[in-house]
């Protein structure tokens, strides 16, 4: 009877271990982001009026990046987040900052994301004067002029919000959007329209993916302990866009 006894206490440990680490293992989202249609030709930027920018981009002049895929379609600089479903517990931001750099009068990268109060990083690699002024709704707004040489400085963003514009006031062509997320679920596509947001808890969440000029699509997804699962997104290339 002890004996029996003890095989079941070794029997519920076991299985409060499973348990337990399955519970604990993080699952993962990922996929890609594509455009239906075909896709509006990217234009180039006429930086005449500052010839070093121009001199930086040489022969082969900055393009228009608010419509940017690769040859099949695929997607760059989209948003894919996690709109619904977490639990509203507050994630620490992380220590190291993120960075956004002024080089050849364009932001790089020109689609940003990050976690509320993480420092954002604002480096100015030209020979030229910009000022940045990020354009919120729910944040504060601030514009900061950064002549050349001048040491890179750190902003921070208190509040969630999708896409805010930034834009220099010294280079009208300059335009860059940063989304600001409470938790650390987010990730941009690259120049595959590729994301993967990994350590989530196992759960039923949506998933949104923002893009500039084509807006918000948003889908629903479970995956449970150590599951990774891929889905797709897809915006319709509009007519004149
Ligand atoms: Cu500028």
């Amino acid at each position: 009877m002890k004996k029996a006894f003890a095989l079941l206490t070794v029997a519920a440990v076991a299985v409060f271990c499973v348990l337990s680490a399955g519970a604990a293992a993080p699952a993962k989202v990922s996929g890609s982001v594509r455009l239906e249609g075909s896709a509006p030709k990217r234009t180039p930027i006429s930086m005449a009026k500052e010839p070093v920018c121009a001199a930086k981009h040489g022969s082969s002049p900055a393009l228009s990046e608010d419509v940017v895929t690769d040859s099949a379609g695929n997607l760059q600089n989209v948003v894919v987040y996690v709109s619904a479903g977490l639990a509203d517990s507050p994630a620490a931001p992380p220590p190291e900052p993120a960075v956004i750099t002024q080089d050849g009068c364009s932001y790089k990268p020109h689609v940003l994301a990050l976690q509320r109060n993480q420092k954002l990083r604002i480096v100015n690699a030209d020979q030229t004067s910009h000022n940045i002024h990020p354009m919120p709704e729910s944040n504060r707004e601030w514009n900061k002029s950064q002549p050349p040489g001048a040491p890179a400085f750190e902003e921070t963003f208190a509040r969630e919000e999708v896409g805010i514009p930034v834009k220099c006031n010294v280079h009208p062509w300059m335009r860059a959007y940063i989304s600001v997320f409470k938790h650390p679920y987010f990730a941009v596509t690259n120049e595959s329209g590729a994301f993967s947001i990994a350590n989530l808890p196992p759960g039923t969440y949506t998933i949104s993916a923002w893009q500039e000029k084509l807006g918000t699509v948003s889908q629903s997804v479970t995956v449970g302990a150590g599951e990774g699962k891929t889905i797709q997104f897809a915006f319709k290339a509009r007519p004149g866009m």
